[in-house]
C-alpha cells in the first residue's frame, strides 16, 4: 500500500504525543494488527502564491492495541518558499485556503471550544510540534496525535466545514507567557487542505 509504506513500517518506534503533557515523547512498538486503513491527504500550497505547491501533509488514523485512536502525521517541505529554522504547524477549522485566512482559527471541537490561535494555546486538538526547514528549503516532521480522528465522532477533523493545515512563517513559542500575539507562529506562510484518500 503506497501510504502505508510513506508512512515506514509498523515495528518502527514512533513518537508519541500524549494528551498531557502535550509533547511527552515515549517509544512504543506498533504491533502489524493496529494499522488502519484511514487516509488523509493535503497538498500544501504558498500563501503568497497559490500555484507554487511546498509540501505534503499525510494522515494515517490507526487503533492501538488498546483500542485509542492515534494519527500519524508526517509533513513533507519542500520548495523554495518556508525559509531554513522552525514553523508552526496545525489543523485548522476550516478546509479553505483562498486566503490562508479563510483557514480561520485552530481546530478545537466543543464542548469548550477556542479557536483563537494565540489563546488556549497550546490546548487546541490541532495543535501539533514545529517543523524544521534545513538550509535546502526541506522539512519534515513525523509525529502522532490522539486529540483528532479521521473517523467519525467527536474529534474529527472531517466535521462539517473540514480542516486545513496551515505551515506558519515562525515558530510555535506553544505561548508560555499565555495569550500573546503571534506567540502560535504568527503570519501564515503555506496551506493545504485536507482530503479524505480513499
Ligand atoms: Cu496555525
Amino acid at each position: 500500500m503506497t501510504y502505508y509504506s510513506r508512512l515506514g513500517s509498523a515495528s518502527i518506534v514512533l513518537l508519541i504525543v500524549t494528551l498531557q503533557p502535550l509533547f511527552a515523547e515515549e517509544t512504543v512498538d506498533v504491533p502489524e494488527k493496529a494499522i488502519g486503513d484511514k487516509l488523509a491527504e493535503a497538498k500544501v500550497h504558498s500563501c503568497e502564491n497559490s500555484d507554487e505547491r511546498v509540501g505534503t501533509l499525510t494522515l494515517l488514523e490507526r487503533v492501538s492495541e488498546e483500542g485509542i485512536k492515534l494519527v500519524d502525521v508526517e509533513l513533507e517541505i519542500f520548495g523554495e518558499s518556508l525559509e531554513p529554522g522552525k514553523h508552526a504547524v496545525h489543523i485548522h477549522e476550516t478546509a479553505a485556503c483562498t486566503p490562508c485566512s479563510a483557514a480561520k482559527g485552530h481546530f478545537d471541537p466543543g464542548p469548550n471550544s477556542n479557536s483563537s490561535p494565540d489563546g488556549n494555546h497550546p490546548f487546541h486538538m490541532g495543535d501539533l510540534p514545529n517543523i524544521e526547514v534545513d538550509e535546502n528549503n526541506r522539512g519534515r516532521l513525523w509525529t502522532t496525535t490522539s486529540r483528532i480522528t479521521l473517523s467519525d465522532g467527536p474529534l474529527s477533523i472531517f466535521d462539517e466545514d473540514g480542516s486545513a493545515v496551515i505551515v506558519h512563517v515562525g515558530a510555535d513559542t506553544y505561548c508560555p507567557e499565555g495569550e500573546k500575539a503571534g506567540c502560535a507562529g504568527g503570519a501564515r506562510a503555506a496551506c493545504g487542505v485536507i482530503k479524505r484518500v480513499e
